[in-house]
């Protein structure tokens, strides 16, 4: 389980985090929510205060009213309190894992309606940037919009897509999917665009970047455009895409993948930075880099 795991991230054992050496087959661990220090508490508390403090003005509402509903501000979350709630409202579960995981195992659980959260907590000198998700990305980033059903919906058929991409060999195509909607994507709310990607909200830097800097291009959201468009993890994106709603979302899974994934055997794939014809252009960026300011 743990040279696949090691495999998936593209980390040596050495550089992962987590402890894999108490795995189950399907890669989740007991959260050891006891186990947590006052220190890890502390910093949960101080990341959590940060990041609310930048949602008001730069977050998509449906994430606000989520995240509040899970009261999560006192501490590091008990996922099993949070799994209850989540249950209930959109059959989702979490499961505790060490970190990143298989493709396979990830889509499985995803297909499935549970959604892997990493337990240990990054050290308060790495408050600003991180390598590999921990449980503040993973839970304050990813968990509240698994509350909202049409959200729920689309990383249900998520994890499925990426089930049938694995055996098609079209995982590269589906990480994008991922990345420009789950990670980083933006979204149209009462004539304003607003951040509802995980990877940007939990990152003190990326949230107002994202929506005020001139660097970045916003573009409407495409299926194939993005499944063909390339992305970065050593800095901000140079492109986000934006959706109108999720149903937008949810919609596009709809579409039967067979002729899609045949199409995206073939060229051309799009650079992170490139800006198309054919493009709907919110903003087109002036790509000046702020590489080095990056935060988690
Ligand atoms: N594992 N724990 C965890 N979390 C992720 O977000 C994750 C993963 N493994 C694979 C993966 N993401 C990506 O490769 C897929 O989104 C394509
Ligand atoms: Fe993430």
């Amino acid at each position: 389980g743990f040279k696949a795991a090691t495999a998936s991230s593209g980390k040596t054992a050495k550089e992962l985090r987590g402890d894999y050496s108490s795995m189950a087959a399907d890669f989740t661990i007991d959260q050891g929510w006891d186990r947590y220090t006052d220190t890890d508490h502390a910093l949960w508390r101080t990341l959590y205060d940060r990041q609310s403090k930048l949602l008001p003005r730069y977050a998509a509402r449906t994430f606000m009213d989520c995240l509040s509903r899970l009261d999560a501000g006192d501490g590091v979350p008990d996922f099993r309190r949070a799994s209850d709630m989540l249950e209930k409202a959109t059959g989702w579960r979490i499961v505790a894992v060490p970190g990143l995981i298989p493709e396979g195992a990830f889509f499985d659980h995803l297909a499935n309606r549970r959604f892997p959260v990493t337990n240990w907590i990054r050290k308060p000198e790495e408050m600003d940037y991180l390598e590999e998700p921990d449980v503040f990305h993973d839970f304050f980033g990813h968990v509240p919009l698994l509350l909202h059903p049409v959200f729920a919906d689309y990383m249900q058929a998520y994890g499925k897509g990426g089930q049938r991409a694995l055996g098609l060999g079209r995982i590269e195509n589906l990480a994008r999917l991922y990345w420009y909607t789950v990670e980083f994507g933006l979204i149209r709310e009462d004539g304003q665009t607003k951040v509802y990607g995980a990877g940007i909200l939990s990152s003190a830097g990326e949230t107002p970047y994202a929506i005020e800097s001139p660097s970045p291009n916003r573009i409407g959201f495409d299926l194939e455009r993005v499944m063909r468009t390339r992305y970065r993890i050593d800095d901000y994106q140079q492109t986000y895409f934006v959706i109108d709603d999720y149903d937008q979302l949810f919609t596009a899974t709809g579409v039967d993948f067979g002729p899609l994934y045949e199409r995206l055997a073939g060229p051309p794939e799009y650079a992170p930075a490139d800006v198309l014809p054919t493009d709907k252009v919110y903003t087109k960026g002036t790509q000046q880099r702020v590489l080095g300011t990056k935060t988690a």
